[in-house]
């Protein structure tokens, strides 16, 4: 495989994507051809039919260094447009990855920092190991933070904490970040994987419509008044009661049996 496959690693198996950042002795920091690699990723799995879950990591130590600063010659005369790149990249995957039809869960096993710490928090659930760290690195370089986090960190953590990591740069353990509400999980070093794993096979067999319209209300609700919330409960319901999950669902608590839930 080329640098530009080998850059990110992707398998699709059994409804699970799994997605693995691929840069180790750069901390995953993203280049361009990681960008056009999950763009080709991101249309591999919009594109099938039976998915259930995706899964985003790190290899190595990181779980991903935001921006690789080697592709930005800073030493060169001239205006740098930073914003193209924002605009042509980051916001195309972020508002993708906000749009997946199934779960994402971000599985952060080493330091997240500027655009990997957002990468890191736009997973539905974020499990974090022991000795991973979220670091808002834009306050180090003179920028400020991007890909969407500027508006999800308040709602997480609320203004102070926000505006403490954004403006210092501070580097937050992942057993701070759970402390806050960051994240869902921060598991131990040693078994973090078993933590993912568990986690991947019980959304993975989840009724992914109802958990779907469970993401889609609470990530919403955050635009809506409490009376418009009622309406979309209402309204999901009444769609979900059309399911064969919902069937499956009750059906399996009155003949005390697990259920197979097939996403449908
Ligand atoms: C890296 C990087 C990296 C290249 C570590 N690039 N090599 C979006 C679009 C448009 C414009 C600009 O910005 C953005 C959003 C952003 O993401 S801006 C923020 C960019 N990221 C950073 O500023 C983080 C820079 N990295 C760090 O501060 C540290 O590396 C952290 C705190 C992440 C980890 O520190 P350590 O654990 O001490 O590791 P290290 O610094 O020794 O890094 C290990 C290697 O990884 C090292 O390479 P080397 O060859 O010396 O072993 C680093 O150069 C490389 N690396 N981050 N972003």
């Amino acid at each position: 495989m080329s640098d530009s496959q080998t850059c990110v690693l992707f398998a699709l198996e059994d409804g699970v994507a799994r997605i693995v950042l691929n840069r180790p002795d750069q901390l995953n920091a993203i280049t361009v051809g990681m960008h056009q690699r999950l763009s080709d990723i991101l249309d591999e799995i919009e594109a099938s039919a039976d998915l259930r879950v995706v899964l985003l990591t790190g290899a190595g130590r990181g779980f991903c260094a935001g921006q690789d600063l080697g592709e930005r010659p800073v030493e060169q005369e001239g205006p740098l447009d930073l914003g193209e790149s924002i605009e042509l990249r980051y916001n195309p995957l972020i508002r993708r990855l906000a749009r997946l039809p199934v779960p994402l869960v971000c599985a952060v096993n080493g330091v997240a920092a500027g655009a990997g710490a957002a990468l890191a928090l736009m997973g539905d659930m974020v499990i974090a190991a022991q000795s991973a760290s979220f670091i808002l690195s834009f306050a180090k370089i003179g920028l400020m933070p991007d890909c969407g986090i500027s508006w999800l960190l308040p709602r997480l953590i609320g203004q102070p904490r926000a505006l403490g990591m954004a403006m210092t740069g501070e580097r937050i353990s992942a057993a701070r970040a759970q402390e806050w509400g960051l994240i869902w999980q921060c598991a131990p070093d040693d078994d973090f994987i078993e933590h993912v794993e568990a986690l991947v096979s019980l959304l993975a067999a989840a009724p992914t419509q109802g958990i779907m319209a469970a993401r889609n209300a609470i990530r919403q609700s955050w635009s809506r008044d409490f009376d418009a919330q009622l309406d979309i409960e209402r309204d999901g319901q009444r769609r979900l009661g059309h399911t064969h999950d919902y069937r499956e669902g009750v059906s399996a608590f009155r003949q005390k049996r697990r259920p197979q839930f097939r996403g449908l």
